[in-house]
This record gives structure tokens, C-alpha cells and sequence, in this order.
């Protein structure tokens, strides 16, 4: 979504797709590979205190109409802009230490809530579940992630009759993460949500996936899951929840409101005012498939939006 220059995904099909981006990765990946063995395997995270959990169980309720992705293509194909602006930041984002993990859930809540982020993910009920996910941008991808629904977290936090959004933040180190040296970009990185969107059964905290913890290129310790929404919803990294009766403005919304709104939800027939996103290519495949409305979850999230105004809900 960098604005300065012209994007990757404007250039004609032909010319950029991520496939053809992850296949010269791929081979210059090959070599160190062969060389360090499983070191080399970028979803590869060591020695967190919430390590032993998984694999977690899988709750079959959550079933795909497509294959899952590569675990080497979601772990090396990423938008994490705190470590730069490419696909490519997976080696910079192990500069990031994920234990220990302050989380603090705030705002209008009965009492505030101070926890470490692995005795938080100990005490949420973990499984796995099967996900599409729809970057803006047009590439999409199918994950097994491990994790909680955000729905146990707001429990937790008790909000106050008032808290109307929950915002939530990622955090800020300009010395681990060199992106948020970009100071033309409103770090820290924020999204939010609707209380009832929270609350939704869809909603979920991602701690892992393919079975292991999350790699810090995907948003260790904590990131969202919002799979009905274009990808910048599921913000990752997360260090705050903090319950307000204000809309959130997010990160994207103050770079470019136009482009980027509050709720973001997928829809094939509501083009982006730079690109149609009527298609979309998953990660691994040269072909195009349609996009799904609200990215195949409508009948579980249709109802939020209820004679809400069209040209609010879907950028
Ligand atoms: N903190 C933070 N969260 C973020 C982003 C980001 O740049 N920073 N990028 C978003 C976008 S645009 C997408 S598509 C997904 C990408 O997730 P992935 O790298 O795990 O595929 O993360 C989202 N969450
Ligand atoms: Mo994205």
C-alpha cells in the first residue's frame, strides 16, 4: 500500500505476480536451506514460554473451498510495513523479541488487565481453524491458524456498557523495527473493531499456526484474524486492547482514509479506487479465482452490517 511509487500489484498481471516473486525467492532460498538445514525454516521460532502448546486441536466447523497455503510461502510473502515496505521482511522481523510480552487491555473496562502475553494465551481456550485470508492488494492465502476467539479476551476484559470499539495496537521500537523509522507513517499501527464484531464467533487471536507458534513475520505473540475483512484488519504484534466508545481512526485510515475505511470488508463487486477486486490470486497459484462476498463468511457476518450504507462498509 506503499503510495510513493508505482505498486507492484498496478502493474499489469503479467508482469508482477506473486508467484513469480516467491519462485526467485524460493530459489535463493534453496541454497542456505541445504546449507543450516531446518535453522533455515523461517516459520522456525525458538524457546517462548508458551511454546509447548501446540499443536492445538482443530475445530472442524471451519472448513476451505481451497487448498491450504504453503507454510514457506505465508511465512516468507508478508506485509508487516513496521519491518519495511516489501513482501520481503521475514529475516528483518527476527530482530523483534516476542518474550517477554506486556499486553495491557484498558479503556472502559471494570479493571484494568497487566499480563505477559504467554500467561494470557495459557489461560485462553486454544484450537486451530482453518482461515482464508484477502490482502487488499489482491493476493490471498489459506492458513491453519492456532489461537483463542477474541470473544474469550473481551469476557475477560468485562467492558463497560458503554465501550461501543474495541482498538487495538501494535507495538513501537524503532530500534528493532527499522520500518518505524518511516516517519511519514502514524506508528504505532492500530486497528479496531465493533464490539459485535469482536464478539463475533469469527474473530480470532492468532498465537500459532501450521501447528507451531507463530513466526514473528506473521505477528507473534498475538495477531488478529478478522477473515471477512481485507488483510490490514488483522493487525498484528499486538500490545494493546482498549475498549472505547469512539470509532478508532486506524493506521491506514490516517494514511489514506479514501482508499482505506473502518470496516474493510471484502467484497468482490466494490472496486478499490485503484483496482477492481473482483479477482484474487492465492499465494502459490498463477491463476485468478473470484473473490468470495465478505470472503466466503457472509452468512456467519452479513447481519452486522443490516441497513448499514454500502459505501461505508466495504473500503
Ligand atoms: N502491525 C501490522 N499488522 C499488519 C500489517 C502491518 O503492516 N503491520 N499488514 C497487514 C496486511 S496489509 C496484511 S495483508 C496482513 C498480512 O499478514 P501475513 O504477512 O501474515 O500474510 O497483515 C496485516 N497486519
Ligand atoms: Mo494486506
Amino acid at each position: 500500500m506503499l503510495i510513493r511509487r508505482r505498486p507492484s500489484w498496478a502493474l499489469p498481471e503479467s508482469a508482477a505476480t506473486p508467484e513469480s516473486v516467491m519462485l526467485s525467492r524460493r530459489s535463493l532460498l534453496a541454497g542456505s536451506v541445504g546449507l543450516i538445514g531446518a535453522a533455515a525454516m523461517p516459520g522456525l521460532a525458538l524457546g517462548a514460554a508458551s511454546d509447548d502448546l501446540y499443536p492445538v486441536k482443530r475445530n472442524d466447523s471451519f472448513t476451505l473451498d481451497r487448498p491450504i497455503s504453503d507454510e514457506r510461502d505465508v511465512t516468507t510473502y508478508n506485509n508487516y510495513y513496521e519491518f519495511g515496505s516489501s513482501k520481503n521482511i521475514w529475516q528483518a522481523a527476527q530482530a523483534l523479541k516476542v518474550e517477554p510480552w506486556q499486553v495491557i487491555i484498558d479503556g472502559m473496562v471494570e479493571k484494568e488487565i497487566r499480563i505477559d502475553a504467554h500467561d494470557l494465551i495459557r489461560k485462553m481456550p486454544l484450537e486451530e481453524r482453518l482461515y482464508r485470508h484477502r490482502c487488499v492488494e489482491r493476493w490471498a492465502m489459506a492458513v491453519p491458524w492456532s489461537g483463542f476467539p477474541l470473544k474469550a479476551l473481551v469476557d475477560m476484559a468485562k467492558p463497560t456498557s458503554g465501550a461501543k470499539y474495541l482498538r487495538m495496537e501494535t507495538f513501537k521500537d524503532a530500534s528493532v523495527a527499522t520500518g518505524q523509522r518511516a516517519f511519514w507513517y502514524p506508528w504505532p499501527y492500530v486497528e479496531g473493531l465493533t464490539i459485535e464484531e469482536a464478539t463475533n464467533e469469527l474473530a480470532f487471536i492468532a498465537t500459532g499456526m501450521y501447528g507451531k507458534p507463530i513466526p514473528k513475520q506473521n505477528g507473534a505473540p498475538l495477531r488478529l484474524a478478522v477473515p471477512w475483512k481485507y488483510g490490514f484488519k488483522s493487525i498484528k504484534g499486538i500490545v494493546r486492547f482498549n475498549f472505547t466508545d469512539k470509532m478508532p481512526t486506524s493506521f491506514w485510515m490516517e494514511v489514506l482514509g479514501s482508499e482505506y475505511g473502518f470496516y474493510a470488508n471484502v467484497n468482490p463487486g466494490v472496486p478499490h479506487r485503484r483496482w477492481s477486486q473482483a479477482q484474487e490470486q492465492l499465494l502459490g497459484e498463477s491463476t485468478y479465482r473470484p473473490t468470495l462476498m465478505y470472503n466466503g463468511y457472509e452468512e456467519q457476518v452479513a447481519h452486522l452490517y443490516k441497513g448499514m450504507p454500502q459505501n461505508k462498509i466495504f473500503y
